[in-house]
């Protein structure tokens, strides 16, 4: 399906190097892309709502890592998928009276709308579920037979891998399974942790054909689908918000496992969770701050995203009034100083961007360029602090 236009993107010196982040399953730092190219695939969202600030703050930390590997020197393939048919789509066309085909699209184009104002490069595959379901089908009839078995009808994937990306216990697992989409006490299943591929047809919820008969796929082996379809496992990075390190990433990897017998990707990447009124801002909860509603408030985009930099991408943080006043503080100074030569700290907001995304790092020594910079002389490798802040963070002074 079609993504967004990209922003403009200003030419820097250029600076050959290595990208490394935090991989969930270990802690430690990986490099990242080889060969001059990097992979990444970022689950996208599930359109029933508007875009939140919880989401915009795990895509801009993946926009920071493309922006990192462009400026390492390496060209990004970078897919992104759009969850257009799940149970929430349903439940909420159920409670609105409207069809979820019409609340997918009218989100997702709010969604573009939001990724676009935000300065966010575009995927270069965007695709959603039900544009992925033939894929999902030919996958699922690819599976070995010990992977994959059937309940009443509906198609379960049983691995013995389930746990090699979180690292949690069983009885953590579990437990967090329920929560999140899984039904580890239904009667007939082979282990409790294994998860749904394709639901067989229920009355009143929509189809499409397949060898499995009528009915639709589960949610994690559509990322798979997708992934597949446009990248090569291992990729370099699969990145998503930390609610999604178990169970999805974790399926994902073992059913990439099962069908390559390679893992998804080199690293795994979560992001913190982004809070609001003391809990994880979520579309369930209702606590939401939305992008559409900033941007119509007449906030400037470029002061949320020096909010959301304030902090390192790994950690849980709390949106309020004063941070975005910070970023917007911020910005003003920076804009200030647009013009100001950004040469001398250049290669260490560089090597502190390259080390697993360290923005209050960065942000410091950008702050350094202000204080009582000269613009006498002029700029001669383009490395002014509007560049830098442009070409590395995706903020326009
Ligand atoms: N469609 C699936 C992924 S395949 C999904 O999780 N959709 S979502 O709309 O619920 O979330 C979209 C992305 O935003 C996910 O990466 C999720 O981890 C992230 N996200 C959701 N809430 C927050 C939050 N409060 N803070 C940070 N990231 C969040
Ligand atoms: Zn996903």
């Amino acid at each position: 399906m079609k993504s967004w236009a990209p922003p403009s993107m200003p030419d820097l010196p250029a600076s050959p190097g290595t990208v490394r982040v935090r991989d969930s399953r270990t802690g430690e730092p990986l490099p990242v892309g080889r060969d001059g190219l990097a992979s990444m695939y970022v689950c996208g969202i599930t359109p029933y709502d508007a875009t939140h600030l919880g989401h915009a703050a795990t895509y801009l930390t993946f926009d920071l890592l493309n922006r990192v590997w462009r400026d390492a020197g390496l060209t990004v393939d970078f897919v992104q998928n759009v969850t257009d048919i799940d149970d929430p789509l349903l439940e909420r066309a159920a409670l609105t009276g409207q069809d979820w085909r019409d609340i997918a699209e009218r989100e997702t184009e709010l969604f573009r709308t939001d990724m676009h104002a935000l300065r966010v490069l575009p995927p270069s595959h965007y695709e959603s579920a039900v544009e992925s379901i033939p894929d999902v089908v030919s996958l699922i009839g690819q599976l070995p037979p010990a992977h994959a078995y059937t309940v009443d009808g509906d198609t379960y994937f049983h691995s013995a891998a389930v746990g090699q990306v979180c690292g949690w216990d069983r009885p953590a697992m579990e437990t967090v399974f329920a929560q999140r989409g899984g039904d580890p006490a239904r009667p007939g299943k082979r282990d409790p942790l294994d998860s749904l591929l394709w639901r067989t047809e229920r009355e009143g919820e929509p189809a499409w054909p397949g060898a499995l008969g009528p009915g639709r796929p589960g949610w994690h082996i559509e990322c798979v689908a997708i992934a597949l379809r446009h990248l090569h496992a291992p990729i370099s990075v699969q990145g998503g918000g930390r609610d999604l390190l178990f169970p999805h990433h974790d399926m994902c990897n073992a059913q990439v496992l099962a069908l390559t017998g390679r893992p998804l990707a080199d690293a795994f990447m979560h992001t913190g969770l982004i809070g609001y009124q003391g809990e994880k801002m979520s579309k369930s909860l209702g606590n939401l701050v939305l992008v559409s509603q900033l941007r119509q408030r007449g906030v400037d985009l470029a002061a949320v995203r020096l909010a959301l930099a304030e902090h390192h991408y790994s950690q849980d943080r709390e949106w309020d009034e004063a941070l975005l006043a910070r970023g917007e503080a911020r910005l003003q100074v920076w804009r200030a100083h647009a013009d100001a030569p950004a040469t001398d700290v250049l290669d260490e907001v560089r090597a502190a961007l390259r080390n697993d995304l360290d923005t209050p790092a960065a942000l410091a020594l950008l702050d350094s360029c202000c204080a009582g910079a000269t613009t006498e002389g002029g700029v001669t490798d383009g490395a002014t602090l509007r560049a830098v802040a442009d070409a590395l963070l995706g903020v326009l002074l």
